[in-house]
């Protein structure tokens, strides 16, 4: 024996008819066991992982009331779905989980057939559970739909735009609402507040009654009410939001009592029509040091289980994302109008401490990236200098809010654009690879990518002092370890440089990290090595001249190749008429999946070793004809 604890009912429990065919009595077991298994195995690996202890039971709950995979159950986010993706025959593998070919950090379609929507991205469950209920409906089915969506990721327009839908359509739905009062940080905004306030009773004590008079003209209602409470201890609460919004409101509901929940879950799943439940939860349930800070630990690396510890990586130098945190700090003690925003990524983003020291010019905005951009936009219009920190990949949430509101008015908002380029772990979803194409586009937009991490604080202060709106994209994890100058100064734009002279012939036109992964390569190959700095506007002066320079270009980034700096470089060599052979190096036509970030520099044959492989052969012909 290993020394784990023994999981006997787990150890039966390949896939959810397993589950069901258990009897009521034995799910608090289950869901203890499910509840060990999750701490020892992510102990082991890491991964996400206060979400999951919440919903252990409801996931249990779930998979036993209905019926899986025919009745489709989606997760929203579904950084909560560890317990799910075990009781569907993931076991096994959880261990491997975010790591090269093992499971998918979110549920993933192609992975199992209990996944019925592909998430990593908030707020879609409710808009897709309505599509799949509609699809039911028009091809004859009697198939139940259930969303479970977290009181964070209920912050989100798009999840209000599907209740609204859902509301007025009479679709066969279940929301599940999983309360726990927490998003990444504490969760923010009016929702809520309101949440807080149903849970504490007043509103239910204030409605109550009245309710109960409404509701009798309802008999269905009423008689649903009524077992509801007699038997469930559950309560209908006409009058919320929700049930003004079509939705029939039922809660709160303890989301740890899993044989409460399972009962609840049985009468709901009689009824018709859209259905909203309420469950509160505690995030990081069952495991105290979670419980205590389920912000430390909704991420967590390994960890010492007994101990409560997290190990920590040797810090190799500031990540960028400090370096972010720390010029933002130092920005706003020189300037009152420096304002930052984050949507729902405090910790992500690096804006604890600038949070705490200056938290009347902090606005954390809920999961709500359309407004995050659009509220920089008013207060720059009243002349504020706001700096959005915002993912590369959740950017592309806020892109119209960007054009629209933003680049079109020549508003300056200054975008501090992390995670851009490979982020391994979290794989397909959040990889930060389109925002080169997709912003390359947009006039009136100025677009840097640091090569190092002194370049990322004076871009950011230039950035600021632009008058127009920028963006700064910067790589997740450290950098090359460059001395960074606490003086801040605005560096030309649109202006390159080069690092590194050659007498080969070979020049290669980098970005970002690009610069220093090919360092060695064009020492070896006696290359000129560009530092572009800017993806937009591209030196035009300095490419031109170095292709007229030079016999073969290599262009390098971290970002797809369609529409990247890559392709910025051939559409300007094309308009002036030069002609050279062109060597595009970055992320080819597809998705690129979880694993460590060389894991995916690898897959896109962006780590070192192949790119200087490539640029080899692709010099090679040069010396051939020599
Ligand atoms: C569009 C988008 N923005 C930001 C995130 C990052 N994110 C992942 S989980 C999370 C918090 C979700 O809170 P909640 O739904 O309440 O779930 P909980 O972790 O509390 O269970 C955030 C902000 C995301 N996944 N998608």
């Amino acid at each position: 024996m290993s020394g784990h604890p023994p999981y006997p009912l787990l150890d039966r429990i390949s896939s959810p008819p397993e589950l069901r065919a258990l009897p009521e009595s034995a799910l608090p077991a289950v869901a203890d066991e499910l509840r060990a298994f999750l701490i020892q195995t992510v102990s082991q690996m890491g991964g996400h992982f206060a979400a999951g202890l919440g919903t252990v039971e409801l996931t249990v709950a779930l998979h036993y009331v209905f019926d899986t995979p025919d009745d489709r159950l989606v997760w929203d986010v579904g950084h909560q779905a560890y317990p799910h993706k075990v009781l569907t025959g993931r076991r096994e593998r959880l261990s491997s989980i975010k790591q090269k070919n093992g499971l998918a950090p979110f549920p993933t379609r192609s992975e199992s057939e209990y996944d019925t929507f592909g998430v990593g991205h908030s707020s879609t469950s409710v808009s897709a559970a309505l599509g799949m209920a509609l699809a039911d409906r028009l091809q004859g089915g009697h198939r139940a739909h259930v969303a479970v969506i977290g009181d964070g990721a209920m912050t989100a327009g798009l999840a209000f735009e599907a209740l609204n839908h859902a509301g007025a359509i009479d679709a066969n739905l279940l929301v599940v609402l999983n309360d726990n009062d927490m998003s990444i940080s504490e969760n923010v905004g009016a929702l809520s507040n309101y949440f807080a306030r149903v849970l504490a009773g007043r509103l239910y004590q204030g409605i109550r009654e009245g309710g109960k008079r409404v509701l009798r003209r309802i008999p269905a209602a009423w008689e649903f009410a009524r077992r509801s409470e007699e038997h469930l201890k559950g309560m209908v609460l006409p009058g919320t939001m929700f049930e003004e919004m079509g939705l029939n409101y039922i809660g709160p509901v303890d989301g740890h009592d899993v044989i409460g929940l399972v009962r609840t879950l049985k009468l709901i799943k009689q009824a018709r029509g859209p259905q909203f439940l309420h469950v509160v939860t505690k995030k990081g349930k069952g495991y105290a040091p979670a419980e205590a800070d389920p912000i430390k630990w909704h991420g967590p690396g390994p960890f010492d289980a007994a101990k409560g510890e997290i190990r920590t990586e040797k810090a190799s130098g500031p990540t960028y994302t400090q370096v972010f945190g720390r010029w933002l700090c130092d920005a706003a003690e020189r300037d009152p109008s420096i304002v930052a925003i984050t949507p729902a990524m405090r910790e992500g983003s690096g804006l604890v401490e600038y949070s705490k020291r200056y938290a009347d010019r902090y606005y954390d905005v809920g999961i709500a990236e359309q407004h995050a951009i659009t509220l920089a936009a008013g207060l720059a219009c009243e002349g504020l200098k706001p700096v959005v920190a915002i993912y590369s990949s959740f950017l592309q949430r806020g892109y119209d809010q960007l054009i629209h509101d933003v680049a079109l008015q020549d508003l300056p908002v200054t975008f501090a654009l992390d995670r851009a380029g490979l982020v391994g772990g979290d794989g397909a979803t959040h990889q930060g690879m389109f925002d080169l194409s997709f912003l390359r586009c947009i006039p009136n937009l100025t677009v840097m990518v640091p090569a190092d991490e002194n370049e990322c604080r004076q871009m950011l202060h230039t950035a600021t002092q632009l008058g127009h709106p920028a963006v700064v994209r910067y790589p997740r994890g450290a950098g090359p370890g460059a001395e960074i100058v606490q003086e801040l100064s605005s560096i030309p734009i649109g202006k390159g440089v080069i690092v590194r002279q050659g007498s080969s012939g070979l020049a290669i036109l980098a970005l970002g990290p690009m610069v220093s992964l090919l360092a060695a390569t064009a020492e070896h190959l006696d290359a000129t090595l560009v530092n572009l700095r800017f993806a937009k506007p591209l030196d035009r002066e300095l490419v031109l001249d170095i292709a007229t320079h030079h016999n073969h270009l290599v262009t390098a980034e971290e970002n797809v190749l369609q529409g990247g700096v890559g392709s910025a470089v051939l559409e300007l060599l094309a308009d002036a008429g030069v002609s050279v052979p062109v060597l595009r190096l970055g992320i080819p036509d597809s998705f690129i999946e979880h694993g460590s970030r060389n894991d995916n520099l690898a897959s896109a044959g962006l780590d070192a070793a192949t790119m200087h492989e490539r640029i080899a052969a692709f010099r090679a012909p040069l010396f051939q004809r020599a």
